[in-house]
């Protein structure tokens, strides 16, 4: 049998967000962030009707929840901090309750040997900050500018993995374009306008950890796929190329070499959904570029030429000039309705080794979200052998990638414990550890314990 032996180092760990976890979400001085606000106005939204606020009970269980990562080997955990809860009005007084939490679980962390990987933003914008514009606006750049610095000030003396934003795109294409998340617009222009304000914001976090000359790295997590185009045919390679430059290089390239693609602006000066980019915002941005990246990895992107002419009518987007397509034959989670693509995740990392400078980088987010897993309970305990080949299958690729020089640091499971899944509430499960609704009992499943051999070996 093949031995798959990782890096001296290599981050074993898993991912969550402060949302997604905490609960609490009226408790302990947090303001109401746009999913608070977005759920008590449309709650059939969400799937079961189902909202964040108990979520899974992080915000009252982190110590006994820690517990259970250095139980199944992790040396490395990443979450964010929830701005409505540190800085509840966006700007000015930091509630003293939630220093003392986050406090608490960084301290926690670091005393059960976990490295705490910390976040800045997953999605959860302080309903304040939206009554200013959200990301449509400056004023809310510079609020989140001095976020990042409040929160380097006050636990940078401990945290030595930060990170900007999670998936900054999901922001643009879910709450600008696709009507997928709050608040539900569908305007291309404003869509571009977040995308670039968005940008801003990372190199302004950067450039404000900088000026603190602490003693950690700063990052972007960025959710990342191959793009594969359907054929050879130029028409379909160029679908692709225009498709990767919206979804990927859009944040990337800014993040990690400092500017746009010139082909990027190009389009968007063609179809007149250029954002206005004043110099100085084009020189934060150059100068303030990331340690490192964060990838998230689910699902192949696969491109075709355009079938049809959109309708005259129909509000601009950038899907107006390529098709998605649905390769015949390919593995599919269907609970999800992604594909499944092993090799993506190797493809991914020789696209960051050979475009991207090799840059450090590590798998910050992975996994299979399965509906009705408790069909699955032997013995009081969930055998998800599927989770278990979905991560091993991606880690051989992983490892072969990193036999060819890429420059890949760790492996960050989505998830720790079954969480909230946003518009999907709990329909999918993603945990190690599965997670009861109504008595908020944890308990471990079968990849759970897999993950700890690995962790432990090093590889499997
Ligand atoms: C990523 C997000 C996570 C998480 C995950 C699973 O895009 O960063 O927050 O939710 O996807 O997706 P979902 O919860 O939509 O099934």
């Amino acid at each position: 049998m093949k031995n798959y032996q990782f890096p001296e180092n290599f981050w074993w760990g898993s991912a969550s967000s402060a949302t997604q976890t905490e609960g609490a979400a009226h408790q302990g001085g947090k303001a109401e962030n746009t999913w608070d606000y977005w759920f008590s106005k449309e709650p059939y939204r969400f799937y079961d009707e189902i909202g964040p606020e108990i979520a899974s009970s992080f915000y009252d269980n982190y110590a006994d929840d820690i517990k259970l990562m250095k139980a199944i080997g992790h040396n490395s955990y990443r979450t964010s901090i929830a701005w409505a809860r540190l800085i509840p009005d966006g700007v000015g007084a930091v509630n003293p309750e939630a220093v003392e939490f986050y406090n608490g679980i960084i301290n926690e962390m670091i005393k059960n040997g976990i490295e705490p990987f910390i976040n800045l933003f997953h999605f959860d914008l302080p309903l304040a900050e939206f009554t200013k514009g959200g990301w449509e606006s400056r004023e809310v750049v510079e609020d989140y500018a001095l976020f990042a610095k409040t929160c380097f000030e006050l636990f940078g003396d401990r945290v030595k993995y930060w990170f900007s934003h999670n998936e900054p795109i999901i922001n643009v294409v879910c709450g600008y374009l696709d009507d997928y998340h709050f608040p539900n617009v569908v305007d291309c222009n404003r869509a571009m306008t977040v995308m670039h304000n968005l940008n801003v914001s990372t190199a302004r976090a950067v450039e404000e950890y900088r000026a603190l000359r602490l003693d950690g790295q700063i990052g972007v997590i960025l959710n990342l796929s191959p793009h594969y185009p359907r054929s050879q045919n130029p028409a379909d390679v160029r679908a692709a190329k225009i498709a990767e430059l919206f979804h990927s290089h859009s944040f990337l390239k800014p993040a990690v070499k400092g500017e746009y693609p010139a082909e990027l602006l190009e389009l968007l000066r063609e179809y007149n959904i250029l954002p206005e980019m004043t110099a100085n915002d084009l020189a934060i941005i150059r100068d303030n570029t990331v340690d490192l990246l964060g990838v998230n990895y689910y699902m192949p992107y696969r491109f075709k030429a355009k079938e049809y002419l959109p309708h005259p009518d129909s509000p601009f987007k950038p899907g107006h000039l390529y098709d998605h397509y649905e390769m015949p034959g390919r593995l599919m989670n269907p609970y999800r309705g992604w594909e499944i693509h092993y090799q993506g995740i190797y493809d991914l990392s020789i696209f960051i080794r050979d475009h991207y400078g090799n840059i450090p980088f590590f798998i910050s987010e992975n996994g299979m979200g399965v509906e009705n897993e408790a069909r699955f309970l032997k013995d009081g305990m969930i055998e998800d052998d599927y989770r278990i080949e979905f991560v091993s299958r991606h880690l051989k690729y992983l490892h072969q990638a990193i036999q060819e020089g890429c420059n890949c640091k760790g492996y960050h499971m989505w998830t720790f414990i079954d969480c909230w899944s946003w518009c999907n509430a709990y329909k999918n499960r993603y945990g190690f550890y599965s997670l009861d609704l109504k008595t908020q009992q944890r308990s471990v499943k079968k990849s759970g314990l897999w993950y700890k051999t690995v962790a432990e070996n090093n590889g499997f």
